[in-house]
């Protein structure tokens, strides 16, 4: 049995309309524009096994409760921009959708995580057609949408890699080369960000 529960199956559904909702926001602003808004999109529901995984690590019971309520990213969306400013762009999009409310914000991109992490968080509720874990419908269900330039995004895949592996000789070394190219790659999201500007004050 799912750790969803009967839930499980609305839950590939509503990240199908999320991710349209984003596709779309991206249409009108190529039609506007002629530019891209983001670079890609991926979306995911957590797998059975992760999220039992995860409740484990965090003492919860692996309960429907733990997996969609305590847990707020069984459905998950990642947006991968070419510039920082199209993240803040894409977030005041979400802000504005009626279905759409935000219930946290992290902005590891104004203040950048220890080891060097960059992204921009939202956990938001999305309203739904479907029954949610309260008995309401239509229903609401929580949504992780993490939102980060294509060089943030490059980062985070190689630290997440490196993070499973367990026989790394000079871990300190690891950490403080992984920390440095964070850096520089934030200073080069910036340097784009201008060459950006100027080429749009050029025309
Ligand atoms: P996975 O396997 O990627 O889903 P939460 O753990 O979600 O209850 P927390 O820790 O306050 O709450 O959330 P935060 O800081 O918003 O981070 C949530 C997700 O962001 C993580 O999910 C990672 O995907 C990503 N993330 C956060 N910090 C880092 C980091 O330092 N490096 C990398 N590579 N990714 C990070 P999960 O569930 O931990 O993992």
């Amino acid at each position: 049995m799912s750790i969803y529960g009967k839930y499980a199956a609305f839950l590939p559904e509503i990240l199908a309309e999320l991710k349209n909702k984003i596709q779309n926001f991206n249409m009108n602003y190529q039609k506007q524009t002629g530019q891209k808004l983001y670079e890609h999109l991926e979306g995911r529901i957590k797998t059975d096994k992760s999220m039992r995984e995860k409740c484990q690590r965090k003492n919860l019971p692996e309960t429907e409760y733990s997996a969609l309520v305590e847990n707020r990213d069984a459905i998950g969306l990642r947006i991968v921009t070419n510039f920082v400013d199209d993240i803040y762009r894409i977030v005041d999009l979400l802000k504005a959708e009626a279905d759409l409310t935000v219930v946290a914000e992290k902005d590891y991109i104004k203040v950048a995580k220890p080891n060097g992490y960059r992204s921009y968080h939202l956990i938001l509720k999305k309203k739904t057609d479907f029954e949610d874990i309260n008995g309401n419908r239509p229903g609401e269900y929580f949504v992780e949408i993490q939102l980060r330039t294509i060089a943030m995004d490059t980062w985070a895949s190689l630290e997440h890699e490196m993070k499973y592996k367990h026989h790394i000789k000079n871990p300190e070394r690891i950490s403080k080369e992984l920390k440095r190219v964070a850096d520089e790659l934030a200073s080069c999201d910036l340097t784009m960000q201008t060459i950006r500007q100027l080429i749009k004050e050029d025309n």
